[in-house]
C-alpha cells in the first residue's frame, strides 16, 4: 500500500447495453470509462450495466436498477457515481436524489481530467470555455432543490436571483474567455504563417494509441508519453529531417468516442494544425480489441474538422502488444474478429486500402521503423514536388542517386 494523503474517491460505473449492441462492445465502453475514471484520479469498485432500448428520461437506469445501484451505494462508501452518457440536468437531479453521492457524466469526466491536464495558458483557456459552456445549461438544474425550498414556483424568489446573476456572470466568463482566445488564435495563425511553406504532417488518432512516442521517434524530441488518457493537450511541432527532405511534424490532442461537441469547438485553433496540414498519420493502436471502433471514432472527428479527404498514411502501432485467439482447425462455428491473426489483418488492410499507405509498427521495440521512414519520405516528396515542380534536386532520389 503506498500512503498518497489524498484519499482516493470509490467510484461505480454505470452504462447502457443498447438493442443492436453485443454485450462485448458495452463492456469495452465501459472499460474506456474506467480507464478515463483512473486517469481523473478514482478508484472505479464495481460496474452497472442495464440491458435498455432508450436512457430512463428520469433515471437514466430503470427504477428497479436504481434502486439496486442506490443499495450497493450506501453499503460500500462510495463516493462518485459516472455514467457512460451525457445526463440531462433533471436525470442528475433525480439520480442524486435516490443515490445520495456525487454523480457525473462522461462529458463531465473527460472535462475534469482536461482541466488537470492543460498546462499552457492556451490549453486552460479552452478548457475553461468548455467547461462553462457545460454548466451555463445546467445551472437551473443545480438550483430548483434550492427554489422549491424556498417555496419556489413564485417568480422572482430569492432562488430564480441568484440563478441568473450567476448566469450572468457565467456569460460574461464566456465572452471573455472567447475574445482571450480569439487573441491567441490570431497570434498562432501568425507563428504558422511564419514557418514558411514547408510541408506539414500531422498525427491524429484515437487517445492513448502512441502518437507521442512516434513523435518522439522521428524527431529525437522528448513529448510527454504515458499510459494515460489525454497525455497531450497542446499542439507540439517538430522540425523532422529525412533523407535530405524536411518537414514539419506536429503531434496534437488524441480523440476519443462521444467527445464532447463543446471541448471539439473550443479547441478549434489546438485543432487547426490537422486542419492545414497536407498529409495525415492516422495512428492505429492494433493491440486495442476496439481497433476499428477507433478507427471509425477517428474518421468522424475527422469530418467534423472537415479534414477527411486529406491524404493520409495509416500506422497500426503496438505489433508487440497485439494478441489473438488461435482457432481450433476442427471448431466451425464461424471465425470472430478476435480469431484474426496480425497476418490476416495485414492482408486485409494492405489489400482494402489500396488509397492509403499502410504500415505496421512497435513504436516500443522500434520494429518496421526505417519502412514507416521510407513511406513518410515518399508521401512527403509527393506534396513537396506538386508544390515546388522545379527543384527536385533538393532532395535527390535515393534510388537514382540523383
Ligand atoms: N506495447 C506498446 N506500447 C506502446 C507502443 N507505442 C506507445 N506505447 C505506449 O502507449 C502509451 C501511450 O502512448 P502515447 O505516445 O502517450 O500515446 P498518445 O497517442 O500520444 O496518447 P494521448 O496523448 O494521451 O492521446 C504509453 O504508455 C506508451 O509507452 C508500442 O509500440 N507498443
Ligand atoms: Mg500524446
Amino acid at each position: 500500500m503506498i500512503e498518497t494523503g489524498v484519499p482516493v474517491e470509490r467510484a461505480i460505473l454505470i452504462g447502457i447495453n443498447y438493442p443492436g449492441q453485443d454485450e462485448r462492445e458495452t463492456e469495452d465502453y465501459i472499460d474506456e470509462l474506467s480507464f478515463l475514471a483512473e486517469t481523473a484520479g478514482a478508484e472505479p469498485v464495481c460496474r452497472f450495466i442495464q440491458k435498455l432500448g432508450i436512457p430512463d428520461p428520469r433515471t437514466f437506469v430503470g427504477s428497479g436498477k436504481i434502486n439496486e445501484i442506490a443499495e450497493f451505494v450506501a453499503e460500500n462508501n462510495i463516493d462518485i457515481a459516472i455514467f457512460d452518457d451525457e445526463l440531462t440536468p433533471s436525470q442528475i437531479r433525480n439520480i442524486e436524489k435516490v443515490l445520495g453521492c456525487r454523480i457525473l457524466d462522461r462529458t463531465n469526466l473527460i472535462l475534469d481530467i482536461f482541466a488537470k491536464r492543460a498546462r499552457t495558458s492556451h490549453a486552460r483557456t479552452q478548457v475553461e470555455l468548455a467547461q462553462y459552456q457545460y454548466l451555463l445549461p445546467r445551472l437551473t438544474g443545480m438550483w430548483t432543490h434550492l427554489e422549491r425550498q424556498r417555496g419556489g414556483i413564485g417568480l422572482r424568489g430569492p432562488g430564480e436571483t441568484e440563478i441568473e446573476t450567476d448566469r450572468r456572470i457565467i456569460r460574461e466568463r464566456i465572452s471573455l474567455l472567447k475574445a482571450q482566445l480569439k487573441k491567441i488564435d490570431m497570434q498562432m495563425t501568425t507563428q504558422r504563417k511564419n514557418r514558411g511553406k514547408m510541408v506539414r504532417v500531422a498525427l491524429v488518432g484515437y487517445t492513448n494509441v502512441g502518437k507521442s512516442t512516434i513523435m518522439n521517434l522521428l524527431s529525437k524530441s522528448d513529448v510527454f508519453a504515458e499510459n494515460k488518457l489525454f497525455a497531450t493537450l497542446d499542439t507540439t511541432v517538430r522540425k523532422v529531417v529525412i533523407g535530405n527532405l524536411p518537414f514539419l511534424l506536429s503531434d496534437t490532442v488524441g480523440f476519443i468516442r462521444k467527445l464532447p461537441h463543446d471541448l471539439v469547438e473550443s479547441f478549434k485553433s489546438t485543432l487547426d494544425e490537422v486542419r492545414e496540414s497536407d498529409l495525415l498519420v492516422h495512428v492505429v493502436d492494433i493491440s486495442h480489441p476496439g481497433f476499428e471502433e477507433q478507427i471509425k471514432v477517428v474518421n468522424e472527428t475527422l469530418k467534423d474538422l472537415a479534414s477527411h479527404d486529406k491524404h493520409s498514411i495509416i500506422i497500426f502501432n503496438k505489433i508487440d502488444a497485439f494478441s489473438y485467439t488461435l482457432r481450433d482447425e476442427f471448431d466451425l462455428t464461424p471465425v470472430l474478429k478476435e480469431n484474426y491473426s496480425l497476418e490476416d489483418l495485414k492482408k486485409s488492410w494492405m489489400a482494402n486500402d489500396k488509397n492509403h499507405p499502410t504500415v505496421f509498427i512497435s513504436a516500443k521495440t522500434r520494429e518496421n521503423i526505417e519502412e514507416l521512414r521510407k513511406i513518410l519520405y515518399e508521401e512527403v516528396k509527393r506534396v513537396h514536388i506538386k508544390r515546388y515542380p522545379y527543384n527536385e534536386f533538393l532532395f535527390g532520389d535515393p534510388q537514382t542517386n540523383r
